[in-house]
This record gives structure tokens, sequence and C-alpha cells, in this order.
């Protein structure tokens, strides 16, 4: 689970395949490991030993398997408590997006992209999402904010799309009007 595909990769490029319920142990495996892959980088001292970049998602494509499953992992703004989303979510679809716009303040980071690429991604503030656990239960939830932006992103990834795509070449920094800036 150390190695995560690179940008230019075509498994990050193609669009992921549904899974079928049961899921195969190899699949359910690969969905844990993808989450202690997140618990991991987001340990300092563990993050630093096995040399691994600190993420709060993670896409099955990301991994090299090209199927709608994808780990995140939002840690609770005050530690503690538990964090503000924590679920591997298979075969997810966005029922409902607002039509408030939000973006990350820092711009975006990709596990799959070395290079840091500026500018503000556009997202929708607020998603309704229907996504399926490994068991095969359904679950509805709505999100906001930074859960909702890590989710657009890991659902793009099942999409061959990547964060960069979305980036205003011509205004890097440019708002929208409502659009509102996280951090
Ligand atoms: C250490 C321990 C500054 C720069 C701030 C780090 C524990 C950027 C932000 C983390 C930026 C944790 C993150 C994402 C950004 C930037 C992802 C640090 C891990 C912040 C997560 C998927 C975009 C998600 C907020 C170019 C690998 N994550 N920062 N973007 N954090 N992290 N994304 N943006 N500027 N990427 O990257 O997991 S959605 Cl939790
Ligand atoms: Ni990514």
């Amino acid at each position: 689970m150390d190695d995560i595909t690179r940008d230019g990769n075509p498994v990050l490029r193609s669009r992921a395949k549904e899974l079928n319920f049961p899921l195969s142990t190899k699949e359910i495996e690969m969905g844990h490991k993808m989450m202690e892959y997140l618990e991991v980088s987001q340990d300092e001292k563990l993050a630093e030993k096995y040399h691994l970049r600190a993420g709060v998602g993670l896409a099955a494509p990301q991994v090299g398997s090209p199927t709608r499953m994808a780990a995140v992992l939002v840690p609770a703004e005050n530690e503690e408590e538990p964090a503000a989303f924590k679920e591997i979510i298979v075969n997810p679809t966005i029922l409902s997006e607002s039509v408030q716009g939000a973006a990350l303040g820092t711009g975006e980071g990709c596990l799959s992209v070395d290079e840091d690429v500026p500018g503000y991604v556009w997202r929708h503030d607020r998603i309704k999402l229907r996504w399926f656990d490994l068991e095969g239960n359904k679950h509805i939830t709505r999100l906001k904010d930074y859960p909702a932006i890590v989710v657009q992103h890991e659902f793009d990834h099942l999409n061959g799309v990547l964060f960069y795509d979305h980036i205003n070449k011509d205004k890097r920094f440019e708002a929208p009007e409502g659009g509102v800036l996280i951090n």
C-alpha cells in the first residue's frame, strides 16, 4: 500500500467500475488497507518512518484498483473528539449538491500528484451522499465544508478526474460569486 499510483498512470484517468456485493475478501482487505494508510499517514512519527505523505482521502484507483471504493478520514478539528468523517465508501452517488460553492483557501493536494498545483478548486459546499459500506449496507449522509470537499475529490478519482482539472488556469485564485473559502 506504500506505492500510490502517480499522475500519468492511465488508471487515474479511467472510469472505475462498480463493485458487486458481497465483496470478495480481497476487496474488503483493500478497503481496510486504504483506511490504515490514511491513519498511518496522519501519524507524524509513523509517516516519517514509512515516508508517507499525509492524506485525508484515498481512492481505489490510487492503489491501482479500477473500482468504486474510497477511504476518507477527516480528523476532528479538536483532537479528543471523534473524526469528522471516517468511512470506507463503496459505489458512492452524490444525490444532491448545494448551489453554494466552496474551496480550500490553500488549494488542494493529492497523493497521486507530486507537484503543488496552485489555485482554488471550486466544489459544492454541501452534498447528500449515498454510499455502501464493506458489508453492503446502504447509507445516506449529508456532508458540508471540508468533509464534503474531500468526498468530492475522492469521487472525482472514481471518474478519472484530478483536482487540477478544475483550476482556472487563467485566474487561479478567482472566487465565483457566493463561493466560500474553507480553513
Ligand atoms: C499532517 C497530519 C495547506 C496546503 C493546507 C497533515 C495530518 C494545502 C491545505 C495532514 C492544503 C493531516 C490536505 C488536501 C490540502 C495544499 C488529500 C494536511 C492531510 C492537509 C490532508 C483530498 C484535497 C485531500 C488544507 C496545495 C492528499 N489535503 N491539504 N488538500 N493533512 N491535507 N486534499 N490542501 N496546497 N490530499 O495541498 O488527502 S481533498 Cl490530516
Ligand atoms: Ni487525490
